[in-house]
């Protein structure tokens, strides 16, 4: 009988002991994702970034955009996993000031809020997790711009909202290269940004305002996965030798790089940036990062992110992929992007 119970003992213990094992990491975590709008394919597959990780360790998470992409639904959406407690934020801002109070109100109840794509301003985050540094994502774009209009001419942004921190950080770069007094962009006369507040619609509709307003038009830069297939498609219909780059999904360019109307275009990947915005917010809630410089997460299989000071002095960690979509790449992207 002793023999038994010591056996039964055994068994228990091992059972447990698989059973604790194979409890993943982040288990009874929840993390609030929030993205600029919803129904944009950008922010589907940072979602599916998060799923993965979420597969690999063990928490849940809910997603959402407000339809709009106003900051206003924004807010509400915080509010809403505020009162439903959740762990920690991880939020792509339409508006990195007007976020800031609700983003603290979480964290006074103890909500850790990382940044992913478009941060918040530094007093309202913990951390900021970000494809590469907007100066690279900034001269990219314009050096490929330079080269495909043989370096001289009129060139227009279409950026997404007015508001946008991503972009207006990008546009800042860009404009402050284009005034450096570097010989390699004398002959650029830039004509000033148009916003398409990343609507297909408005984003067609200011392309065409741009073509009827500059006949010189040599190209247009354009920053925002939804304002490029709206302005090359409007480029195209109105049958105009203006050439296009910028920040694209490859599905969505394949066409316009196959016409000529873009050489080349660029990006990230965003599952990949989900993905590891995800991985810092689990390591948040385990109190294995603080959101100090210097200090190191790892991201899964995108590897090991350090904390770095950020430009607008809160603090960041990069990925440092930047994909190029041209001739030659972009069959292999479509599938993925
Ligand atoms: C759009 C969004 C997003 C930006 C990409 C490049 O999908 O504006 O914030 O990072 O474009």
């Amino acid at each position: 009988m002793k023999k038994v119970v010591a056996l039964m003992l055994v068994l228990s213990l091992a059972f447990t002991g698989v059973a604790f094992s194979a409890d993943k990491p982040a288990k009874g975590i929840t993390i609030g994702v929030v993205y600029k709008q919803s129904g944009n394919p950008y922010f589907q597959a940072g979602v599916a970034g998060f799923q993965k990780a979420a597969d690999e360790l063990g928490f849940t998470f809910m997603h959402d955009g407000p339809d709009d992409g106003s900051s206003d639904g924004q807010i509400r959406i915080i509010e809403n996993y505020i009162a439903q407690g959740v762990d920690v934020l991880c939020v792509s801002a339409n508006d990195p000031a007007s976020l800031v109070d609700v983003c603290n109100e979480a964290r006074e109840a103890g909500i850790k809020v990382v940044t992913w794509d478009a941060p918040v301003d530094p007093e309202g985050r913990d951390l900021d997790v970000e494809p590469a540094s907007a100066k690279v994502i900034a001269l990219t774009q314009l050096d490929s711009m330079v080269k495909s209009i043989g370096g001289e001419g009129q060139i227009a942004i279409l950026s997404a909202m007015a508001t946008a921190p991503n972009q207006n950080l990008w546009i800042s770069f860009m404009e402050e290269a284009l005034k450096s007094g570097d010989p390699k962009y004398a002959k650029i006369d830039f004509v000033g940004v148009v916003y398409g507040d990343d609507e297909y619609t408005k984003s067609f509709n200011e392309t065409q305002a741009l073509l009827e307003k500059y006949p010189n038009l040599k190209g247009i830069i354009v920053p925002t996965t939804v304002g490029a297939p709206a302005v090359s498609k409007c480029i195209m219909d109105a049958k105009r030798n203006v050439k296009v780059t910028g920040l694209t999904l490859a599905s969505d360019m394949k066409e316009f790089i196959d016409k000529g109307i873009a050489d080349e275009t660029f990006l990230w990947n965003p599952t990949q940036l989900g993905y590891a915005a995800s991985y810092a917010a689990v390591a948040f809630v385990k109190g294995q990062i603080t959101g100090k410089e210097g200090e190191t997460f790892s991201a899964g299989e995108v590897g090991t992110l350090t904390i770095e000071k950020a430009a607008d002095g809160g603090t960041i960690s990069f990925l440092n992929k930047l994909n190029t979509f041209n001739k030659e790449t972009v069959d292999a992207w479509i599938n993925i992007l």
